[in-house]
Parts: structure tokens; C-alpha cells; sequence
């Protein structure tokens, strides 16, 4: 699913990752191959305008955040335009008030309608609901049989069909019958399908949408046909109406045209995806999970986001003056290491980020949860001056800090020799190569933290 796409934009992305900062001509180049990338997955062509120019305006107009690389704000961007461009938000069935619920199935021949009212019908019972199906299509004998072959398999009742009834609403209204009498609050009506939406089919359909009221009507594509799906979803909803999608073959779907096209040009949700042959493999359709899917990242966002989140930028901005004046004192060190804290469990955080920037330091002496603990006791426990100037920390003073601790001597020594080793690193790299060249406050994009992990 989206194989293709994601792979080629976060090719993009990488080509983005050695630059220091978002300039016009890198995002020009960048929005060029997110275009293409876009357009060989079969997205429609007024929905990749459309995306395009919604990430050159966030793009231009971000506030640039000092916690993110050029190719992080992008990803940033993307991943939301995607989640709007797909809906935004998980679009669920709805219910009637009145049993039994309606719901049409309706779509081209070979969609998948039969399977995925199969797959339907199961998932409603498997969340609280008593689905009844019938099948409409009158004619293919072949189609009812189908559906009562997929109720048995999946131990949902299928409404047979008396011999004298040879009419889709005659079928459907007996079903509707059936259902009520034996307390189905769901029917689901598997209609016929043609090769091509003709006159004849559209007026059978709308037929039966003014006799049943359906809630809902799905229609039901095969994703692997792109933009034809797109096309004949636009069409049905034109003629009859639509209130939602099923995109079924999603399994099969490299490229992911269809799915990330279909509500844009219709107006109407991606309700469910189907994503296999057997009867469980179908899933209601969360446009965040898969914008995340598509852009290959899952923890990442939820990183970028606590980092936001946590991150006090105005703080973040005078730790680095901080450091390149060299007046990064323990104190300072102490509410760095609180900061990051607040992220969440270090474990986790170091596991996100393979290069840490003033932590790598602290990665190397294999730091856990209760190190940061003691880290943070041994620097209360100085006085403000001591805090201010580590360099009048003498034996006495150390073993008085320990003691104040409830650590020892080692571990302070410790912590002062990781300290004055961040210090001196932080001033060759601010002093020395950056310094002179770039002039002051050019440290890397998310420092403190450091550039975070490769895509
Ligand atoms: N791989 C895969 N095959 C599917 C999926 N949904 C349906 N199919 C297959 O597509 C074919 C046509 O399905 P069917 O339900 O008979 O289509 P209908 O003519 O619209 O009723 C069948 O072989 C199904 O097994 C899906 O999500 N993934
Ligand atoms: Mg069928």
C-alpha cells in the first residue's frame, strides 16, 4: 500500500536533509519531485495543484521552527496536507434511527461489491451490530449464489429470495422484511454491477435508493484502476448520490492514485480500504495513519509533536546563545536535561535520535532514567555560585554536593568531566567551524538535540 509514493517522496526528503536551511530554490526543486512523485502514483492532477500549492504557502510562510531540520518541516508540512487532502479524520457509518438501517452497495462489475459486502457484514457484527444481506443482482444467477456462499462462510444470514421474485426491489423489500422480523438492525443490499455505468443500471439504482432510503450508499472501486476509479466514483455520486467509498485491492496498490484522489474530487470520505481476499481484511480508513504510512514515519511524528509540544522555543534559542558565548553553565545543563525529560522516557528518546548533539556524550555513558535522576540531585545540590562557575569546585565542595545528593564522590566527578567535555565541544564546533564562517547563532537545525534520525 503507497509502496511506490513513499518511497520516492522520502527520496525527496533526503535530498533535503543536507541543507541547512529552506531556502526558495531548495523548496523550489523539492515541491518539483513531490509533483512527479505525486503524479506517477496517479494522483489527480487538479488534487496535486492543489497539494502543491498548499505546501508552497505553509512552507513559505512557516514559522521556522529552531527544533526541526529543513527536511523535518517539510515532512512536517506534507504529512498534513496529506491527512486534509485524505479527509482529515476517520469518516464513520452512520445509523438509522429506525431498524433496519440501510446500506446499498453499489459499484462496476468486479469492484469487489459482493466480497466487500461479505467483509461488511462481518465487521458489523464483530462491532456490536446484526447485519442482514441480500443480493440484487438478478442477473448473473451466479452473483446470489456468491453472496449466500460468503453468509455461510462468515455466519451471517444471507435473505434467499422466493422463486416469483425476480425484481431487485422485490428482493430488497422481502429482505427488508426478513430483517426486521428477525431483529437485523443492518441490511446490506449487494447490488448488480456493469462493465460500464449505463442508463439502465443508474435507473435500477436510483429505484431502489427512493423505495429502501439507504443511509448509506457505498460505492465500492477496485484501487488498482487509479484514476478510472476515480472517474466512475465521480460519475456514481453525480447520478445517484454517494456517501462514501470502499476502495477495495488496496493490498495490491503500489501507487495509491485512487485513494489519495477520491474524496477531493467527489466530496465524499474513503469510509473502508479493502486490503485482501479474506473476509477480515478490511479496514475502516484513518487518513492520519495513512499519510503516516505514505511518508514511512510513525514515531518520527509523534517525536516532532512531543517536541513541539515540550519544547519551550524562546528557551531552546537562549541555550544556544548560551553555548556558542561559552556561558552554558550547569545550571543551564540541569534545564536542558529537564526539557528533554519532559519528552518522555530517555529510552525512547535516544532510540529516536541516533546522533544527540550535548547528549551524545551522555548516550556513550549509557545514561538511564535513574543517572538523569541523579544528575539533576547532584546540581540542585550545589549553590548557585557553584552552579554558576563549575571551576570552584573543589575536593571538599564535591564531597559536600554528594553527601546533599545522596550520591558519591565518582559520580559528581563524573558529571563535571561530562560537562566540561560538552562544554569544549560545543565551543570547538561553535568557535571553530561555524564560528568564523557562518558567523554567530548558525548551530545545526535542532540543536540541542541534534540532527535526528535518517529517512
Ligand atoms: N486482493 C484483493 N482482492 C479482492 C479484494 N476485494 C475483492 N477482491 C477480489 O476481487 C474479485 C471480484 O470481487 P467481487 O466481490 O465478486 O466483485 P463484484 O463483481 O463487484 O461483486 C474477487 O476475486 C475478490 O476476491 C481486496 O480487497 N483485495
Ligand atoms: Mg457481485
Amino acid at each position: 500500500m503507497f509502496d511506490n509514493l513513499s518511497e520516492k517522496l522520502q527520496r525527496v526528503f533526503k535530498n533535503l536533509r543536507g541543507e541547512g536551511k529552506l531556502t526558495a530554490e531548495n523548496m523550489e526543486s523539492a515541491l518539483r519531485e513531490i509533483r512527479m512523485a505525486l503524479l506517477e502514483a496517479d494522483v489527480n492532477f487538479r488534487v496535486v495543484k492543489q497539494l502543491i500549492e498548499n505546501i508552497k504557502v505553509k512552507a513559505t510562510g512557516e514559522e521556522v521552527l529552531s527544533a526541526l531540520s529543513p527536511s523535518q518541516q517539510v515532512i512536517k508540512i506534507v504529512h498534513e496536507e496529506l491527512i486534509k487532502i485524505l479527509g482529515s479524520h476517520e469518516s464513520k457509518l452512520r445509523f438509522a434511527n429506525e431498524s433496519p438501517t440501510v446500506f446499498l452497495i453499489v459499484g462496476l462489475q468486479g469492484s469487489g461489491k459482493t466480497t466487500s459486502t461479505g467483509k461488511l457484514a462481518r465487521w458489523l457484527s464483530k462491532n456490536g451490530h446484526r447485519p442482514q444481506m441480500v443480493s440484487v443482482d438478478v442477473y448473473r444467477p451466479a452473483a446470489r449464489e456468491q453472496l449466500s456462499v460468503i453468509g455461510r462462510e462468515i455466519g451471517q444470514p444471507v435473505y434467499p429470495g422466493a422463486a416469483e421474485e425476480k425484481l431487485p426491489l422485490d428482493l430488497a423489500r422481502s429482505a427488508r422484511r426478513e430483517a426486521v422480523n428477525s431483529g437485523r438492525d443492518v441490511l446490506l443490499v449487494d447490488t448488480a454491477g456493469r462493465l460500464h455505468i449505463d442508463d439502465q443500471l443508474m435507473t435500477e439504482l436510483q429505484d431502489l435508493k427512493g423505495q429502501l432510503n439507504p443511509v448509506e450508499i457505498l460505492f465500492v472501486a477496485d484501487a488498482m484502476t487509479g484514476q478510472d476509479a476515480v472517474k466512475s466514483a465521480d460519475e456514481f455520486h453525480k447520478r445517484l448520490g454517494i456517501t462514501g467509498v470502499i476502495l477495495t485491492k488496496m493490498d495490491g496498490d503500489a501507487r495509491g492514485g485512487a485513494a489519495l484522489s477520491i474524496r477531493h474530487v467527489t466530496g465524499q470520505p474513503l469510509k473502508f480500504v479493502g486490503v485482501g481476499e479474506k473476509f477480515d481484511a478490511l479496514e475502516p480508513f484513518h487518513p492520519d495513519r495513512a499519510a503516516n504510512r505514505i511518508l514511512g514515519m510513525g514515531d518520527i511524528l509523534s517525536f516532532i509533536e512531543k517536541a513541539e509540544e515540550a519544547i519551550d522555543k524562546k528557551q531552546a534559542f537562549e541555550m544556544q546563545r548560551k553555548l556558542i558565548e561559552n556561558d552554558f553553565t550547569l545550571e543551564d545543563f540541569r534545564d536542558q536535561l529537564r526539557q528533554i525529560r519532559k519528552l518522555g522516557p530517555l529510552q525512547n528518546i535516544l532510540g529516536m535520535m541516533p546522533k544527540m548533539g550535548i547528549l551524545k556524550e551522555l548516550k556513550d555513558a549509557k545514561v538511564d532514567e535513574k543517572e538523569i535522576t541523579h544528575v539533576v540531585a547532584i546540581i540542585d545540590s550545589m549553590t548557585p555560585r557553584e552552579r554558576a562557575n563549575h571551576m570552584i569546585i573543589n575536593g571538599s565542595r564535591r564531597r559536600r554536593i554528594a553527601k546533599g545528593s545522596g550520591t558519591t564522590v565518582q559520580e559528581v566527578n563524573q558529571l563535571l568531566k561530562q560537562y566540561a567535555q560538552a562544554r569544549k565541544m560545543m565551543k570547538s564546533f561553535s568557535g571553530g567551524l561555524l564560528g568564523r564562517k557562518m558567523g554567530k547563532m548558525k548551530l545545526p537545525a535542532g540543536f540541542p538535540f541534534g540532527e535526528m534520525p535518517k529517512f
